[in-house]
């Protein structure tokens, strides 16, 4: 890799996790995360990561997921000292759920 080509460089990285959760040899969730990682100013050191972790979930074992949890980080070195602190870091979590699992826990 030349660093001619790392200006404005976007790394993207994608990994899968297949989880059994209630140990009974099937897979209950698939967890998926996105990392994206970019060098605005092409100096080497990252810029901005982000990174999302998709985590579907099939409750009942019909192979559908039935809830879906997406956890997004974002982090951007605002400074620019080559670290994310604390004030730099967003974190953003949003969760779905098949409506009629909710409808049923209300019965
Ligand atoms: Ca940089
Ligand atoms: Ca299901
Ligand atoms: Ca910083």
């Amino acid at each position: 890799m030349s660093d001619a080509e790392n200006a404005g460089r976007v790394d993207v990285t994608v990994e899968t996790e297949v989880v059994d959760i209630d140990g009974d040899g099937v897979a209950d969730a698939v967890v998926e995360t996105t990392t994206t990682r970019v060098d605005v100013d092409g100096d080497g050191v990252v810029d901005i990561i982000q990174q999302t972790t998709v985590a579907s979930i099939d409750v009942d074992g019909d192979g559908v997921p039935d809830i879906i949890n997406e956890t997004t980080i974002t982090a951007v070195d605002v400074d620019g000292d080559g670290e994310f602190s604390d004030d730099e870091i967003d974190v953003e979590e949003t969760t779905a759920i098949r409506a009629d699992l909710v409808d049923d826990g209300d019965a």
